[in-house]
């Protein structure tokens, strides 16, 4: 063998190893039937349970009136459900074969009327026919066992069926379809070619041979870093459509935020009252604007108090000013002044520096000098904006500024690729301190079992996320957060 024929087998042998050899042992054992209520709890027209495993088809026919073994897959059939020998429902089942079926095993859908007794009745008689209730999410494990789809995917599942508005569910169903898995599996195959010279060379030290041409590896680390660090911001954002854009309503007592507060949610959340330090705790109520979640949250107003509760709510106020994604400050506008203004502003960016603010001149319905004097007074304040929460006008106005303000947060396009789970913001954390340590290395030429050491970290981390490289622990935490039935 040439010495060239020889280094190229030992690149693939390097490049298999590096692809499977950290995929931790996982105890898996998919021989017994699983059945679990996979609609809501409670009385419904309609249930599902579901039975999934090696047999199912068989167990489901021992207890229904008709013989569906030979039904052909997919297939719906009417009939009934006996249970000591007298019919306990009147349902349908829906035959899945595997391998082309949610989980990649056999499964039988059993759509029942949704009577909370009927439910635990059928239940019941699966389990006593041979069947064990499932584990929260042990579906979509099994599916994930079986590569049905990786784990990015079944974390998107979750998200899908939490998804509470249009932006939340349009990125459930992107990270569902898989494209974020695909796309960690290349920057990662990218990176395992790139470990296998690596480490190659260190199997020649003794020749001085270089197989890998530094700035090549230099400029491909750079690549795949920029990537993942394009991702990892992305959750920002992310985090943001998924949980709500969280607008903190402050200001003096008395400015007119509950009044707010409740023009906007056009409900009467917080109580209104002109006597100052009505409101001493923070209110939080969602809405939803142009398809995206806002969580408003009115808060006490700012003062210095002896009042130890208002005191409390105070701090509280501080709080959700410090972690908001936009401050809506309201003043009244009789009481805005500019050294106070200037302070009010001050104050809160010591809190909050980054998040853009929308500031009201509010009760403008009962400012009387004409607007050329406040413009005249305050023009050179900028973005001051002299409104009414009695004005439904100036309630839309409000409602288009925050949704532009999303916007303003908001970088990306419909078909991006946003990070949006805490678990994936982590592991590219981690990937990408590891791989910026790689490059650091090599631009200063460090030895390359530093570097290789470091290109394995970032393989690793970026394995995790699709459960290319999993433990049994990673796995039962991300399952057990499901619901029971998924
Ligand atoms: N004329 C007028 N009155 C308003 C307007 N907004 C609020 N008010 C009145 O101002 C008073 C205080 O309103 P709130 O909404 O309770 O003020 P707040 O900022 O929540 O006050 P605290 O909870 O005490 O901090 C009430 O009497 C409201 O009716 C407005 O746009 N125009
Ligand atoms: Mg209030």
């Amino acid at each position: 063998m040439s010495k060239l024929d020889k280094k190229e087998l030992q690149i693939q042998i390097l490049f298999s190893e590096l692809k499977h050899g950290y995929l931790c042992e996982v105890n898996f054992k998919s021989d017994d039937i699983i059945c679990a209520i996979s609609s809501p709890p409670g009385v419904g027209a309609i249930a599902l349970i579901r039975l999934s495993g090696k047999g199912s088809i068989e167990l489901a026919n021992h207890v229904f009136s008709k013989d569906i073994l030979n039904a052909t897959p997919y297939q719906a059939v009417y009939g009934t459900i006996q249970k000591d020998n007298s019919p306990l429902d009147e349902v349908i089942l829906t035959i899945f074969r595997n391998p082309h079926s949610f989980t990649g095993e056999d499964i039988v859908e059993i759509a029942c009327h949704g009577s909370a007794f009927i439910q635990k009745e059928l239940l019941n008689l699966l389990v006593e026919s041979g069947a064990r209730i499932a584990e929260p999410g042990e579906f979509s494990k099994r599916a994930f066992y079986n590569g049905k789809m990786d784990l990015s995917q079944t974390e998107a599942i979750a998200d899908l069926i939490h998804a509470e508005s249009e932006g939340a569910h349009r990125l459930a169903m992107t990270q569902m379809k898989g494209a974020f898995g695909k796309e960690l599996t290349i920057l990662r195959e990218e990176l395992i070619k790139f470990a296998a010279l690596v480490e190659l060379e260190l199997d020649f030290a003794e020749e001085d041979v270089e197989f890998a041409d530094r700035s090549e590896l230099i400029e491909l680390v750079t690549r795949v870093l920029t990537r993942v660090n394009d991702l990892k911001q992305s959750f920002k954002t992310g985090s943001v459509i998924k949980d709500g854009v969280s607008v903190a309503i402050v200001g003096k007592p008395n400015a007119g935020k509950s009044s707010w507060i409740n023009a906007l949610t056009k409900d009467d959340v917080a109580i209104v009252s002109d006597i100052a330090g009505t409101t001493r705790d923070k209110i939080e109520v969602p809405i939803f604007l142009s398809g995206i979640k806002f969580r408003l949250t009115d808060t006490a107003g700012l003062r210095e108090t002896d009042d130890v509760i208002e005191g409390i709510g105070v701090e509280r106020a501080k709080d959700v000013i410090a972690k908001a994604n936009i401050v809506l400050l309201v003043m009244d506008i009789h009481e805005i002044r500019e050294e106070t203004f200037d302070e009010e502003l001050r104050f809160i960016r010591s809190l909050n520096d980054t998040a853009p603010m929308i500031t009201l001149a509010n009760k403008a319905d009962t400012w009387t000098l004409g607007w050329s004097a406040f413009g005249h007074e305050y023009g050179h304040i900028a973005d001051l904006y002299p409104v009414s929460s009695k004005n439904d006008e100036d309630v839309k106005w409000l409602i288009n500024k925050l949704v532009d303000q999303f916007g303003s947060l908001n970088q990306y396009q419909s078909g991006d690729l946003i990070v949006t789970n805490a678990r994936h913001y982590e592991a590219l954390r981690e990937a990408s301190e590891a791989l910026q340590k790689a490059k650091d290395g090599l631009e200063n030429q460090v030895s390359g079992d530093f570097v290789a050491m470091d290109i394995r970290q970032g393989i690793h981390h970026l394995g995790s996320i699709t459960g290319e490289i999993t433990s049994d622990n990673l796995l039962g935490h991300i399952f057990l957060n499901f619901c029971i039935g998924k």
